[in-house]
């Protein structure tokens, strides 16, 4: 199938330049396209995912992408999308995120893949050393200011304000499209709905640079809707944290769980999003959807796949361990690292490695609110330690309760989970 219309099928296209031009351009030729990263924070989010896929699509289309990282731009800071202007990073900042999210993307898109590699590339070698005397004249004057004005990104910010330099951002970026273009044959920019401003301003600046040949220049521009849900909440966040990519930001369990918890309205639209399924499997995971949404099956298969490629088979398997193992109270099996991955956001209480009785240990770690609350909970059968419930109102905590010697988990009722840990 011809890679416009598998993106079609899937709602990945919000906008494209000459749709009818692209259509035939991607047909009859092996095209070089880019999508760009600015090194903003030392990881990638979620949000960066369909772009990353979209760039891997392509790829398996045959198709030559480049994954840029912003190591020039990114000292000096979109306005797109964004309703203020940005603190700037230290040079040094900047250089640590862009390599480490270059590590990133390496991992993600498989730029080894040995007959059609992902290239890659960073701003920063062509931006970092151009003198402002050549931007002035060379890219400046290709931009009206009126033109400037319009975008989107300028426009958004005139009451709020905006500085020269994040004024200026959209020349740096149309230059980076120049330079492929010029240099690397790039005929196709893509990147989310935020970013369509940007990349018809490099659209234009590779015609107005070679007028004489304008005519024959064929350049386009590709934008990726931006994700929305049914609830109408930001996509994208836990909690009011960012999904990272990192799995020392946001462990494989969290990022399976976010996957998990998808709204039933929006799972079939986010497997079409940012998996490979087919039509056809996908067609199956919507029929099991309607007839059985109890079993959250089409919830289950987005969480592996995304598990799987973002992290990797082994980090699945954890994060699917530690799922049951809270599912059904069944905590023995733990380890201390699937207790750190899972008990994450639990009230944590430190304590002395040493015996504690257990109903003052329910009253120090503010479990229960009082003695005779806790010996209540107790009795009653509320209290269970690594998921066995304990009645006997003289246990203690000793070395038996502690996981590899370093976690004890209470959980008060059904689902209240406290974690302790030991100096
Ligand atoms: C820099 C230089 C270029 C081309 C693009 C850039 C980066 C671009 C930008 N992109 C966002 C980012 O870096 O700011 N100016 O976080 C995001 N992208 C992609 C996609 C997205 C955009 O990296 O919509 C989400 O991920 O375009 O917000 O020559």
């Amino acid at each position: 199938m011809d890679i416009l219309q598998d993106l079609e099928g899937r709602g990945l296209i919000h906008q494209t330049t000459d749709r009818e031009g692209l259509e035939k351009h991607l047909k009859e030729n092996q095209i070089t396209l880019y999508c760009g990263f600015d090194p903003t924070a030392d990881s990638l989010h979620i949000g960066h995912l369909v772009p990353l896929t979209m760039l891997k699509r392509f790829q398996q289309a045959g198709h030559k992408p480049i994954a840029l990282v912003g190591g020039g731009t990114g000292m000096i800071g979109d306005p797109s999308g964004r309703s203020s202007e940005r603190s700037l990073n230290t040079a040094e900042v900047v250089q640590g995120y862009a390599s480490k999210i270059q590590e990133q993307i390496g991992k993600l898109v498989d730029l080894e893949q040995d007959d059609n590699p992902v290239l890659s590339r960073n701003n920063h070698d062509w931006l970092g050393s151009m003198s402002v005397i050549d931007f002035l004249r060379d890219a400046g004057k290709h931009f009206g200011i009126n033109y400037m004005l319009a975008k989107e990104s300028v426009s958004a910010r005139i009451e709020k304000g905006i500085t020269f330099t994040e004024f200026s951002y959209m020349i740096l970026q149309s230059l980076d499209f120049l330079k492929l273009y010029e240099q690397e044959n790039c005929t196709l920019q893509i990147g989310g709905s935020d970013q369509w401003g940007n990349i018809t301003a490099g659209m234009e600046l590779i015609r107005r640079s070679r007028e004489d040949q304008a005519e024959e220049i064929k350049v386009f521009g590709l934008t990726v809707p931006l994700i929305t849900k049914a609830d109408g909440t930001k996509f994208g966040k836990t909690a009011g944290n960012a999904v990272w990519l990192d799995a020392d930001k946001t462990t494989p369990y969290e990022f399976y769980q976010f996957w998990i918890n998808t709204d039933d309205r929006d799972v079939i639209k986010f497997i079409r999003y940012f998996t490979f399924l087919s039509a056809q499997e996908i067609a199956e995971l919507q029929e099991e959807l309607e007839n059985r949404p109890e079993n959250r099956i089409a919830q289950k298969r987005l969480a592996q796949e995304m598990t799987r490629t973002v992290h990797s088979e082994e980090a699945l398997t954890q994060a699917e361990k530690i799922s049951a193992a809270l599912f059904n109270g069944e905590l023995k099996e733990l380890s201390a690292d699937d207790i750190e991955q899972g008990f994450k956001d639990v009230p944590t209480f430190e304590t002395e490695k040493q015996d504690i009785p257990l109903i003052e240990l329910l009253v120090n770690a503010s479990i229960s609110s009082s003695k005779r609350q806790a010996r209540e909970d107790v009795k009653s059968g509320a209290i269970y330690i690594n998921g066995e419930r304990v009645q006997n109102l003289d246990h203690s905590i000793t070395s038996e309760d502690r996981i590899e010697e370093q976690f004890t988990i209470i959980r008060r009722g059904k689902k209240k989970y406290f974690l302790v840990t030991y100096k």
